[in-house]
């Protein structure tokens, strides 16, 4: 995807929208909304970066309830123009078809290429790529794989949707703060490796580690930056991109 013109474009990640975790949910909705509505006017592109829901799975004709403010402003971005991608997250992988065809926005599993006025992004939810833990690879083919998800909408969600919010809850309280080295950091190795593979990239940007951090790497006579988003439950941050450069921010409204 090649775009030219004007371009503001805002990058995102990680509300986990649902979260049993969330002392307010309903506010961090609406500090979400209240950020969408703030860009509105200046956006020409918003990307979202996965784990926007805590959790999600579209059946064939019903969805489940909840994030209707999100969702709405979201429809209203898009019918007004602004170019809205959403790439899956670990958390919200089971995009099927609604929000295309409800919201106008398109979504992607994997990793997305992109090209902003010359400058090349790599996209990732930044679960699919780098260094995972075996058990957590092995979770992420069953869940990808379709007779498993066939067989999973089979289940009434009455037992579906609980267990999939406990199991979110139970992963995040086994989870250690999350802290970044940039010398350690596989998402910053595979950034590496793959410029040394493609020198045009200018920016890798992921989510998922709910740190907020810029960082270059170098290879092949090459370099480009390296960008994790944070995250929407305290730190309500995101990384703007105005044609020029690109900057990390906390939304404060
Ligand atoms: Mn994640």
């Amino acid at each position: 995807m090649v775009m030219s013109g004007r371009v503001s474009a805002y990058f995102l990640s990680d509300a986990h929208l649902g979260a049993r975790c969330l002392a307010d949910a309903r506010e961090t909705e609406r500090r979400l909304v209240r950020f969408l509505d703030s860009i509105k006017g200046d956006a020409t592109h918003i990307f979202l970066l996965g784990d926007i829901l805590d959790y999600w799975f579209e059946y064939k004709d019903v969805v489940p309830k909840g994030h209707v403010r999100l969702f709405g402003k979201l429809a209203e971005l898009a019918d007004s123009g602004v170019h809205i991608e959403w790439l899956a997250g670990n958390h919200d992988i089971w995009l099927f078809g609604y929000f295309r065809e409800e919201l106008g926005i398109e979504t992607y599993d994997g990793s997305r290429i992109v090209t902003l006025v010359g400058k090349k992004f790599f996209l990732n939810h930044g679960d699919t790529v780098g260094w995972r833990k075996p058990s957590f690879r092995f979770i992420q083919s069953f869940f990808r794989n379709k007779i498993c998800q066939k067989l999973f909408s089979g289940i009434h969600p009455r037992w579906t949707v609980p267990f999939a919010l406990w199991w979110s809850r139970k992963n995040r309280e086994s989870d250690s703060e999350p802290t970044f080295d940039a010398d350690k950091n596989s998402l910053v190795k595979f950034s590496k490796e793959y410029l040394a593979e493609h020198p045009d990239m200018d920016y890798f940007i992921f989510g998922h580690l709910h740190v907020m951090a810029k960082t270059t790497v170098e290879a092949a006579g090459a370099d480009a930056e390296v960008v994790i988003l944070g995250e929407w439950l305290k730190l309500c941050s995101y990384a703007h991109f105005d044609g020029k450069l690109l900057n990390l921010r906390c939304f404060e409204g």
